[in-house]
């Protein structure tokens, strides 16, 4: 990796806007401004002291031709994201003219950036660690404000402060083992020994801690994956559509209607979903049809809630109880539908966890929204804004509790002192993986190459 070149993207995206920025981070940024542009009042961007903005035009440096009116932001290191001298080009926002600017910049010796790079530099220069790095990609990606705020939480570094925290006393505890090591003639004393012990399980239980957190965590920055399964017409589409509050499943009295899985994204209390409308299922000779059931049980596999739809003026089918036995070790809410017809559905045993709606009239859906956020979050329903929200980092967190376990097993089987410390340097080093510590090259490379370029 190196940084010692100058780097420029587009960091506005793509289409037209009211301005585009032309961002250039590094040694040369200034030169490279500088070269390009003139300002009315003769002034130089070297030579304006830093946090300023200047007002001019960039100029095609051989036809002198004016190529787009700018305000140019001028940072100079190190008081800046990437702790480099940065420089953005407030341009138009036409393509044309944001993309004629950065080719000027390119002809005057600035290089493309790769996806994440400016973020990247801000890691490798240690303006943020690598969490606070991937809560940048969280705020963009967000999609609910629950979501965002926890994800400014973490850019802010409060994951990061408890991770620090962990490795601190990780690190007093080896330090305390370090000890026997080098005074082999020492015996553990039973009174050091209770002591390590009670420092581990209390570094456990932080971790257990964090790890819980992210049961919600995940759920809010990947969004719930909520499946509405059913045999056919019983008002899965209606049920989406109703939820969704437009017409976007197609809906008609024949069954069969639905043949592909649809995907549509709500937002219920700050509880972002990713809502699944899928075919209904019955079996079926038609090749598109089978196939069309065949995805929807995957969707039932990979549900993290489903929606157990029901037709309540019906009695209870075949392939209603094969679905109510195919979802029992889901997270799911039976919901029965069409209570505006005379009922004929009995299902004693579903019965009190049942949510009763009329997808046609609208009826029963902020009941099912509730239950959906209660039977989502576990009664867990305090919005955790620390919430740990990233699969990586509850991985690492895993990895670091295992080692502790080990290393609390290997301490009553009163193994030496060298092999203690061995597991608690592979917790420091799990630990450490969350915020860039010991995180090995290629995930570094994974996080930062999943970036969008100009960020
Ligand atoms: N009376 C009444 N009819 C409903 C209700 N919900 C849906 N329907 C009707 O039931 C029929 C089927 O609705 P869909 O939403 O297409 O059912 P589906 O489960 O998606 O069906 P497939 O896609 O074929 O599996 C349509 O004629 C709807 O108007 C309801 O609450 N009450
Ligand atoms: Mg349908």
């Amino acid at each position: 990796m190196h940084t010692d070149d100058t780097i420029a993207a587009i960091s506005t995206p793509a289409g037209q806007g009211g301005i585009g920025i032309v961002r250039l981070s590094g040694k040369d940024a200034i030169k490279i401004a500088d070269s390009i542009f003139r300002s009315s009042k003769k002034h130089r961007i070297n030579k304006t002291r830093s946090h300023r903005i200047l007002y001019g035009h960039i100029l095609d440096p051989d036809s002198k031709e004016p190529v787009d009116e700018v305000l140019i932001s001028v940072m100079k290191a190190p008081r800046t994201f990437t702790r480099e001298d940065i420089i953005e080009i407030n341009c138009h926002g036409g393509a044309v003219s944001i993309r004629r600017v950065l080719q000027l910049v390119i002809d005057n010796g600035a290089r493309l950036a790769n996806p994440g790079e400016f973020t990247q530099r801000a890691f490798l220069n240690g303006r943020i660690d690598l969490a606070q790095a991937e809560a940048v990609l969280d705020v963009i990606n967000s999609r609910t404000i629950e979501s965002q705020k926890t994800a400014v939480n973490q850019l802010k570094g409060n994951l990061s402060g408890k991770i620090r925290k962990i490795r601190e006393e990780l690190i007093d505890l080896a330090a305390l083992v370090e000890t026997y090591i080098d005074f082999p003639e020492e015996d553990m004393e039973p009174l050091s020994l209770k002591d390590m012990h009670n420092r581990s399980l209390k570094i456990s239980k932080a971790l257990e801690k964090l790890i819980d957190s992210a049961k919600y965590g995940l759920i809010l920055r990947e969004g719930l994956r909520t499946a509405i399964v059913g045999r056919p017409n019983v008002g899965k589409s209606s049920l989406l559509n109703a939820l969704v509050e437009k017409d976007r499943a197609i809906v008609t009295e024949a069954p069969g209607t639905t043949r592909d899985v649809i995907e549509e994204y709500l937002n219920i209390q700050g509880l972002p979903l990713r809502i699944m409308d899928t075919a209904g299922i019955r079996s079926v000779e038609d090749i598109a049809e089978k196939e069309g059931v065949r995805r929807s049980l995957k969707a039932i596999e990979d549900a993290d809630l489903v929606l157990l739809v029901l037709d309540g003026s019906e009695p209870l089918h075949k392939t209603d109880k094969e679905l109510i036995d195919k979802s029992k070790n889901k997270k799911r809410i039976p919901v029965i539908n069409k209570t505006d017809l005379s009922q004929k559905l009995k299902i004693d045993n579903l019965k009190k966890d049942s949510v009763k709606i009329s997808a046609k009239k609208g009826t029963g859906l902020s009941r099912l929204k509730n239950k959906i956020v209660t039977t989502a979050l576990n009664g867990n329903t305090g919005s955790n804004t620390e919430a740990v929200t990233n699969i990586r980092h509850v991985h690492a967190l895993e990895k670091t509790l295992a080692s502790l376990h080990a290393f609390r097993e290997e301490m009553h089987k009163r193994t030496s002192p060298e092999f203690l410390s061995v597991e608690l340097r592979e917790a420091l080093d799990a630990v450490g993986e969350i915020i860039g510590i010991t995180t090995p090259d290629d995930i570094l490379k994974r996080i930062f190459s999943s970036f969008c370029i100009g960020k």
